[in-house]
């Protein structure tokens, strides 16, 4: 088996448990490989990045085109990559970042129906020599992360969306783990944080 990069990334639709998966991933790193660990998100995790973040999740007046979206996140990652991500894996650090291009692929492609080629061409612009050696992927029934995910705060601009545009990305993300199960791990998101957290450590004691 060829190693894993020690580039970590979380997904999963809104609601999964992204937040206290990607803590307890950090912790895991820490205690058994005692190294240093970048912990960050997307769209952002870059002054620019963040800046884009705001604009991507605000509601606006006019909507936004779904290419214009697709673009944006993408000139988030590119940034990201260059001043966050490659930097970090250069250093020997290790990276941990709540969610990545499988989300382009699950909410720009599946959710708003965007052509996945297009969207796997400018993957391959802005990281043609890096994919994450370890993807969790965790998966929940919509209905019950957007139930998690409800009274929080007001909703943006994709909470703001239907069950179908959810049940859409969830579909995509299951296409992509089966096309890749190697990177790819399905994380039974449904039971307690604790039963969850205890799947995250299996998973990566069995990939490093
Ligand atoms: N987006 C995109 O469209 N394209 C892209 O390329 C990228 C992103 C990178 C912002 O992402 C939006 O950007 C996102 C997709 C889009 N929009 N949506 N939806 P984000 O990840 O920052 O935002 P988010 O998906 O809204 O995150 P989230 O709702 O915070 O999800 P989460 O982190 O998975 O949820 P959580 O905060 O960890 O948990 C939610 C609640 O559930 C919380 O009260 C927990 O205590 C509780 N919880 C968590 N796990 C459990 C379990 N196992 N049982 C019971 N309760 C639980």
């Amino acid at each position: 088996m060829t190693m894993r990069n020690r580039f970590v990334t979380v997904e999963g639709v809104e609601g999964a448990g992204k937040t206290s998966a990607v803590a307890a991933i950090v912790e895991w790193i820490k205690t058994t490989h005692g190294a240093q660990v970048v912990s960050t998100r997307e769209p952002g995790g870059t002054a620019l990045g963040e800046d884009l973040r705001s604009i991507l999740l605000n509601h606006r007046a006019e909507g936004m085109s779904s290419d214009a979206e697709l673009l944006l996140m993408f000139a988030a990652r590119a940034e990201h990559l260059q001043r966050v991500i490659k930097p970090a894996l250069v250093a020997g650090h290790w990276v941990v970042c709540d969610r990545f291009t499988d989300a382009s692929f699950a909410y720009q492609g599946g959710g708003r129906g965007l052509d996945l080629q297009r969207i796997d061409a400018l993957a391959q612009w802005t990281h043609p020599d890096l994919a994450p050696g370890l993807t969790l992927w965790l998966d929940v029934p919509v209905a019950i992360g957007l139930a998690r995910a409800a009274g929080r705060s007001a909703p943006d601009r994709f909470e703001s969306e239907k069950q179908t545009f959810f049940d859409a990305v969830r579909n995509t993300y299951a296409q992509r783990q089966a096309a890749e199960p190697a990177r790819i791990k399905r994380i039974d998101a449904e039971v307690s944080i604790t039963e969850v957290q205890s799947q995250i450590t299996q998973v990566l004691t069995e990939a490093y």
